[in-house]
């Protein structure tokens, strides 16, 4: 599919010739000022990144190239008038900026499926490990353990002038983001179907595949994991796992090293393990209240009790959204359009009108409304798939999509080491006051 790599490159390369203009021409201009408040609260906010693929508004949401996610729903291909949007198509235009015909996404769909072989050696990995090691555990071992099949890191050792690194990340890109879904596939077997493996159909598409080879077959899963692969793509580049693949990408370590990296950054429980801990937290919550179908008031209760043990509510909050989660607000759509009467979105539902008035009255919550991990998990549990510590895999398999667009533009930019400064602590509070600092 050398065409969709061609037209990569052809649009890609005028914000190049755009980058090395601003820098040579504007690199001295002042954009934005650092408070120490931002410095002591995560860097919130402070312009120091470039991703081309999306943005995240406070109020808005994420808009993936200028769409946002009920534009993307209408416009973007599927495989029938009913259907999802095809995860395929979401990455043609993160990576090249423009709506693709149903076309480009069926070659694309073809292109990964051609590339999606998984060397033995990465089986073994994942088999040497405990059946007990976290899904994400497995996950990131056996993206590190493919950096085998670089052809980045290859052609760097043999020498390739740097202006061409782009074309041999592209490749890894692609073979990486086709070898995602059995990878996936193949841990969740592993793990909770005795190790019995489904090979894959290569008439399917890529989501479809990846529910095929988990062993759900149904139509309805394979709607749900389109949706699921387009929704949790991308969020801009400052988030974790983002930012991670990133950084650790400006070293120039090839793309099964910082994906791998983004990957251990989404596992944690503030970003991609959240959707874990979701169903984990309102199974504890039923578990404990010995019902399935809590009162509002039994949830409120519950609420409160979670934050005075002082422990966060799973799934409420974000750094940088302001209002509900566009992404949240598609899975609730999608679940009144399909699901009648699941006991678990029921309470789903409950706690949306429950929490954001309990978090709103804590005074220091910036933000009060759900994200995306607060309905993802309740959707796929109501298809079967109930074995929730494997759901931050399929976040990662989904999330590849973003990083692993803005990774390959990173090379065509050719963005440098990144290196921000460190200070003391002392040094900020000298900083700050004018006087000596001492801490
Ligand atoms: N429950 C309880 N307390 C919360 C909270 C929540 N859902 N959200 C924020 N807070 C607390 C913070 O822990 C922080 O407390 P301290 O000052 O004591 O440290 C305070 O409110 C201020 O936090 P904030 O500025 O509003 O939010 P941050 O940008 O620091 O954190 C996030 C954002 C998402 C980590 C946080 O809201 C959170 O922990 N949410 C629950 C976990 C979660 O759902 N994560 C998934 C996010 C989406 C994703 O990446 O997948």
């Amino acid at each position: 599919m050398e065409y969709i790599k061609n037209r990569f490159y052809e649009k890609a390369i005028k914000c190049t010739t755009a980058y090395n203009k601003l820098k040579k021409e504007h690199g001295d201009k002042v954009i934005a000022e650092v408070t120490i408040g931002q410095v002591l609260t995560g860097m919130k906010g402070v312009p120091s990144l470039i991703t081309d693929t999306s943005k995240l508004d406070p109020n808005e949401g994420i808009r993936f190239r200028g769409h946002s996610i009920p534009e993307l729903r209408e416009k973007l291909p599927r495989l029938s008038p009913d259907g999802e949007p095809l995860p395929e198509g979401l990455f043609y235009l993160l990576l090249i900026g423009e709506i693709p015909e149903a076309e480009d996404v069926h070659n694309l769909s073809k292109d990964w499926s051609t590339r999606s072989h998984v060397p033995q050696h990465v089986f073994d990995v994942i088999d040497a490990m405990p059946k007990n090691a976290k899904p994400m555990t497995q996950f990131t071992a056996a993206i590190t353990s493919m950096a085998t099949e670089s052809v980045f890191q290859k052609a760097y050792r043999s020498g390739i002038n740097k202006k061409y690194y782009w074309d041999f990340m592209y490749d890894d890109v692609m073979n990486l983001i086709a070898r995602l879904p059995r990878i996936a596939a193949y841990i969740y077997r592993r793990n909770f179907f005795n190790s019995e493996h489904i090979d894959p159909d290569p008439r399917l598409d890529w989501a479809g595949n990846l529910a095929h080879m988990m062993g759900h077959d149904s139509e309805e899963i394979k709607r749900l994991l389109r949706l699921y692969m387009v929704i949790h793509s991308d969020h801009e580049g400052g988030n974790v796992s983002a930012h991670t693949t990133h950084l650790v990408g400006s070293a120039l370590s090839n793309p099964y090293y910082a994906f791998s990296a983004g990957m251990l950054g989404l596992a944690g429980p503030l970003h991609g393990y959240a959707n874990q801990e979701v169903i984990h937290w309102i199974f504890e919550l039923m578990n404990e209240l010995d019902t399935d179908e809590p009162t509002k008031e039994q949830l409120a209760d519950y609420v409160k009790k979670t934050l005075e043990a002082g422990r966060v509510i799973p799934g409420y909050g974000h750094a940088v959204l302001r209002q509900t989660d566009p992404r949240f607000t598609a899975q609730m759509e999608f679940a009144e359009k399909y699901i009648k009467n699941d006991k678990l979105i029921n309470t789903v539902n409950n706690l949306y009108e429950i929490v954001p008035p309990i978090l709103g009255t804590v005074g220091k919550i910036k933000n009060p409304w759900p994200n995306v991990d607060a309905y993802s998990g309740s959707l796929l549990y109501h298809y079967g798939i109930k074995e929730y510590s494997f759901y931050t895999v399929l976040f990662g398999v989904s999330r590849s999509l973003g990083v692993l667009a803005s990774l390959i533009m990173d090379r065509v930019y050719g963005l440098p080491i990144e290196r921000p400064s460190s200070f003391e602590m002392s040094a900020y509070m000298e900083k700050a006051t004018g006087k000596p600092g001492k801490c």
